[in-house]
């Protein structure tokens, strides 16, 4: 579709290319993008309304919540629970998983989602986002368990972020390829902007937390040493380094110009099984990322593969470019 189209008219084209589609997607995405708008809204304007800095509560993570994490996470969960098209919701801002009001009307999807990932840098001004991830409920389950979306990766039935920054841009994979949409806030429509996103396959661009070499395993070791040597080592080029503090601005800077995300396992976080949470971090974003000609592995493994064990898992992330997370996996398994 050629750029222009707005998101609304792209799904109901798609909805059409799919000639047994209920509409039911259609009308979940569009329950999406209503919220993402908003928090959009709440965003751009952080402290005009006080509503930066602390919530005074903590998340299952353990984590302060930010105020705008609320917020975020209660305007998702609202308006999906409103729009009838999903059966169970889940969300790194809640413990259990979210069972709808009984007089509310239930629909065949899961959605899990991050509502605002990178909230530590709402205080700073830097780049924020939302992550979601959808998967099919169970058929006839009126309030789906934890069970019922520990479901690996390759299940999701579409995946997405929205992030805050310069432009509010929607980025949104259905399994066909990886699609960006810009929001002009003057008419308040996502507008097609980044068709079929794919990613460079090679980068000269390393994105990782260098606090934490020290507790790195052999094989991250040596990528980001030989990275760090440059030219006159086996690399053979130089290398460039960014790190945001916020995956949903890392990987897009991956989607738009290549490169490679690692947040791996390290001493530090080994007990906790890594950082990144595998159901609304690492499994939706590695869809997008696959889509777009990349990889995504915990090290040894395809993330898209795990089995999930619990809600609020964590797990490795090294994604991006093909062959830079290629090379690396290669070093996992040597
Ligand atoms: P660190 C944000 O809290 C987050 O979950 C990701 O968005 C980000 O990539 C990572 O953690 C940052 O971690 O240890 O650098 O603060």
């Amino acid at each position: 579709m050629q750029i222009g189209t707005s998101l609304t008219h792209f799904l109901i084209e798609s909805q059409r290319a799919h000639k047994a589609a209920s509409g039911d997607f259609t009308l979940l995405m569009n329950d999406i993008v209503s919220a993402c708008k908003v928090i959009s809204s709440y965003v751009n304007k952080g402290n005009l309304i006080g509503i930066l800095g602390s919530a005074e509560s903590e998340n299952i993570q353990g984590e302060t919540q930010k105020k705008l994490d609320v917020i975020s996470n209660d305007v998702f969960t609202n308006t999906l629970m409103q729009g009838g098209q999903v059966a169970g919701l889940a969300s790194e801002e809640m413990d259990d998983v979210y069972h709808l009001p009984a007089t509310a009307q239930r629909g065949k999807y899961l959605c899990v989602y991050d509502p605002l990932d990178g909230s530590s840098n709402i205080d700073v001004n830097v780049t924020v986002g939302t992550i979601f991830s959808v998967l099919h409920a169970p058929e006839g389950v009126a309030n789906p368990a934890e069970a019922e979306f520990l479901q690996p990766g390759t299940e999701q039935v579409a995946a997405g972020y929205c992030i805050y920054g310069p432009s509010t841009i929607m980025v949104l994979t259905t399994g066909d390829g990886v699609n960006g949409f810009t929001l002009d806030k003057d008419i308040g429509e996502f507008m097609l902007t980044h068709p079929n996103i794919t990613i460079p396959e090679d980068t000269s661009e390393f994105a990782i937390n260098m606090s934490n070499q020290r507790f790195w395993d052999a094989p991250v070791k040596r990528y980001i040493d030989e990275c760090l040597i440059g030219k006159e080592g086996p690399r053979g080029r130089d290398f460039n380094m960014r790190w945001v503090a916020s995956m949903v601005a890392e990987v897009h800077r991956i989607l738009t110009r290549g490169g490679i995300f690692m947040y791996p396992i390290d001493s530090k976080h080994r007990e906790r099984g890594g950082k990144l949470r595998l159901m609304y971090e690492a499994n939706p974003m590695s869809m997008i990322v696959e889509q777009a000609g990349g990889l995504s592995i915990t090290g040894p493994d395809r993330i898209m593969s795990l089995a999930p064990q619990k809600l609020h898992q964590r797990v490795p992330v090294i994604l991006g470019s093909k062959n830079e997370v290629q090379r690396v996996w290669d070093y996992h398994k040597a």
